[in-house]
Formats: structure tokens, sequence, C-alpha cells
């Protein structure tokens, strides 16, 4: 697998200006997390001049209220932790050199769960970071009080709607699998480059979905620098998601990359299951995915008995093997017994390859899919 370099380093000199580093401690302010620390402490005119090598676009308020209609109900996507999401166009009579395409854009609620710091934790990271499988950061709007972003138009949108949405056809495997290795891959790729992020709140309904089912992962708000060094983790304040945290990290604040390896189980358990992380309309000791299923993992017969019946037996039985078994790994209690992501992608490449059957046409049936949910993606 390829890693592709990141070009954050090209930045340092601008943000020195608001705080000049010594040679001690040159290593760590190359971090990410850093510079967003500095510029929460300047002005959006920093920020702007210092993202100048990012290609990402300054956009006004006024240009994004125009390109969705002033927020329109109709050009309504859907609402996440950060806040509503509006679909957009842009082309070149909005600003000459731009590509004629859909956008998505997020409007940051300063009510919501997410604030400022998250908006600008998102712009360094995306703004930097570049590869297929993460989503691709156009240009974003830092105006008065506004803060919203501007992102490549994903026409499936997330992977918890389309997993767990009630009016759709189940997903395939191949799909299922699919989707895993190229979630697995946007993961690896942070975790392997040359200062290694953390993601900390992979989950499906961060993962967005292409027209071809390709995966990207999506909300860096949450991202944070790797361990650098002799350092075995770093230690923060405990945020992510119920039900993909791993205990470790839950339990210490210690953060490795190998708590996003254990998401990433609890993911892959989705994705064979069909069921949610935690879902408090289960009985009780069904609600917690990863506690429940673990159990069953290991056992052809018990591992058959779980799998999502919405499937209808169309998977194949080697690969939910291997899978599982994948998925058993990255949920160990023990961080260093989980494998590492560029394991879990070598493990998940033969996965794919496989010829769903009898599942009948994978399509929508669009009418009575709109008329259920007149919001719902086509
Ligand atoms: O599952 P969805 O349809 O896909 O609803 C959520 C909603 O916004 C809140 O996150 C959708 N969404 C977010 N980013 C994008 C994007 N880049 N392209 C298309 N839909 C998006 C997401």
């Amino acid at each position: 697998m390829t890693v592709e370099k990141r070009a954050w380093q090209s930045f340092i000199p601008v943000c020195c200006k608001v705080e000049s580093p010594s040679p001690k401690h040159k290593k760590q302010n190359n971090s990410l997390q850093r510079l967003v620390a500095l510029w929460d402490l300047s002005s959006s005119e920093d920020l702007s001049n210092s993202l100048a090598g990012s290609n990402l676009h300054v956009f006004t308020f006024e240009e994004l209220r125009m390109i969705t209609h002033s927020f329109s109900s109709s050009n309504f996507l859907g609402e996440g932790g950060f806040g509503p999401v509006h679909k957009g166009f842009i082309d070149d009579k909005l600003r000459p050199g731009l590509k004629a395409q859909p956008v998505a854009v997020k409007v940051l609620d300063l009510d919501g769960f997410q604030g400022h710091r998250e908006w600008l934790t998102e712009v360094i990271f995306l703004g930097q970071l570049r590869h297929p499988h993460l989503v691709k950061l156009i240009g974003y709007c830092c105006e008065d009080e506004y803060r919203l972003l501007v992102y490549e138009y994903m026409p499936r949108g997330s992977l918890e709607n389309q997993l767990f949405r009630r009016y759709s056809v189940s997903l395939p495997w191949s799909v299922r699998m699919k989707i895993a290795l190229g979630a697995a891959k946007g993961l690896a790729f942070l975790h392997q480059a040359d200062k290694p992020v953390i993601y900390r709140d992979f989950k499906a309904s961060n993962i967005l979905l292409d027209s071809d089912y390709n995966a990207k992962l999506s909300d860096f708000g949450l991202a944070t620098d790797g361990p650098e060094g002799d350092d075995t983790h770093v230690s923060t304040r405990v945020v992510g998601t119920e039900g993909y945290t791993a205990p470790e990290y839950l339990m210490t604040g210690h953060l490795t990359a190998a708590s996003d390896v254990y998401s990433f189980g609890v993911l892959l358990l989705e994705l064979l299951t069909g069921r949610r992380s935690l879902d408090e309309n289960r009985p009780q000791r069904e609600q917690n995915l990863a506690v429940w299923a673990k159990p069953q993992l290991k056992n052809l017969r018990k591992l058959n008995r779980i799998i999502d019946p919405r499937l209808e037996g169309q998977y194949c039985e080697s690969g939910a093997q291997k899978a599982a078994s994948l998925a058993y790994q990255c949920l160990s209690h023990q961080p260093k017994l989980r494998p590492t992501m560029s394991t879990v992608v070598d493990t998940l490449e033969p996965l794919k390859d496989f010829n769903d059957i009898s599942l009948g046409p994978f399509v929508y049936t669009v009418g009575d899919l709109h008329k259920e949910n007149p919001k719902v993606k086509l």
C-alpha cells in the first residue's frame, strides 16, 4: 500500500509567527494538533494565509448560502454531531477555476456537540491529508460567527444509513467487505503517515460512501496526533462514541493507534451481524454488540447464527470465518495483541472477491422508498 506524504511542513513558518519554536521542541511543534492550538489563538486571516498551499478554497457565507438555495429543506442531507449538512453545486461561475461538481456543506452548530476547536481540527487535518479513502475537503468559510465546511459530495451518504436504514435492500456480502477494506485503508493511511494520526471516532456514521461503495472517512474533529519518538501513547480527555471505544482508553485515557483498531473491530461486527454497536432496543445482554458477539466468533456454528439474517445466507462461509477471526483479534482487551491496520488491510483484501447470488438485483425500490421517506438519497 502506498502512503501519501503530507505537505503540512510547508505551513510551519507561518504558524511560527504566532509562537517561535525552540529547536528542543521542534519535533513537538510539527504536530498537526500543535497547529490547531496555534491557529486557535490566531485570526481567520492568519488561517487562510497559512493554509494557502493546501488548495482549500475560502468561501464567503453568501456564496455557500447561494449554492445551497439558502440552506433550503430540499437541499438538506441530514444532521450530524457537527450540525446540519446541505447539498450544493459549485462551478467556475461561482469562482473561476472551480471544477463543476456537487458538494456537501456542513454548517457548524455552535450550540451542538462540537465547537470551533473541532471545526479547526477538521480544517487542519483534512486540509493537509489527502487519500482516496478520506473524504476530500474542498474549502471552508470562517466569517464572523459562521463556521462551515465544503466537501466532495458522497452520493450514498453514510454507512450507518446504508446498513441500518429500514427501507433499503440489504448490502450484499461483497459490498460489505469492500466497505470494510476501504475504511481499513483510510485508517491504515492515518496510522502509517510520517506523523501518525489517531482518528479516535471511527464509526459507521463517519464512513461515507461514493456511488461505487468506496468508503471514505469523514469528520476529523476528534482526530489527534499519535505518539512520537519513545512515547507509546498520548493521554487525552476520553472522547469518542460509546460502543466503539477501546476499554483501556475508556478506563485510563491512554490513547494509541490500537484504540482505533478496536473501533474497527466493532465496525466489522456491525457489517457481519447487521446490528448496531449499541442497541437499547435489544435484550440487556445483547445491547453491547462487542460484548455479546465476541464469544460467538470462534465457533462456526455460533457464527452462522449471528450473521446478518438480511443476507439470507448469501455470504462466503470461509470469508465470514476469516472476517470474524479478524474482528476477534481487533477486539482483544490487550492493545498489543490487536493487529495493525496494515495487517487488517492485507487480511481483508481477498475477502471482497465473492460472487453474491440470488439476493435478486441490488437496486433500491425507488418509488416505495421515496414515499416512506422523501429525504432518502436515490
Ligand atoms: O447518512 P446520510 O445521508 O449521509 O446523512 C448524513 C448527514 O449528512 C449528517 O452527517 C450526510 N453527509 C455528510 N457528509 C456528506 C457528504 N460529503 N456527501 C453526502 N452526504 C453527506 C450524511
